[in-house]
């Protein structure tokens, strides 16, 4: 547990609480479902926690706790989307598989940081 815990904070970008939905799956549209999800971003992947109550910052550590999914950077694409929500502060992550998620937080300056964090995680993949 010790390494794991070492291996995650070495890789970790940034962690926290935001609303998501998944709209789509494979290029297939979904029905929307939004939830808190404590979101993680760690090397090139965006990994994503169910049931943030019960999730502390350490908690979602390997060993601790299960993520609910995760996201290959990988070629993704990422854009603000205002007009696919009722919601502020919207943007979209679309993975190279088709899949699409909604990511909202009320807060304008945390949800403009985990745009830019998660871009420049795009950019640097993309620059490999
Ligand atoms: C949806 C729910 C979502 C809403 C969505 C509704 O209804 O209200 O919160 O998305 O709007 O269809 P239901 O619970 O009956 O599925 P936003 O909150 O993002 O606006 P949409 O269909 O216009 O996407």
């Amino acid at each position: 547990l010790l390494n794991s815990t070492i291996f995650w904070d070495n890789r970790l970008e940034k962690a926290g609480l935001l609303n998501k939905t998944k709209i789509a799956e494979g290029g297939r549209k979904l029905r929307k479902n939004w939830n808190p999800s404590w979101v993680v971003l760690v090397g090139n992947s965006l990994v994503f926690f169910k049931d943030p109550k019960s999730q502390t910052p350490s908690s979602w550590k390997p060993g601790n706790s299960c993520p609910e999914s995760s996201v290959d950077l990988r070629g993704a694409q990422l854009q603000w989307a205002n007009n696919l929500s009722s919601k502020k502060n919207v943007f979209k992550l679309r993975t190279v598989t088709g899949n699409e998620f909604l990511l909202q937080s009320e807060t304008d300056s945390l949800i403009r940081e985990w745009f830019n964090t998660i871009q420049s995680v795009i950019d640097r993949l993309n620059r490999e």
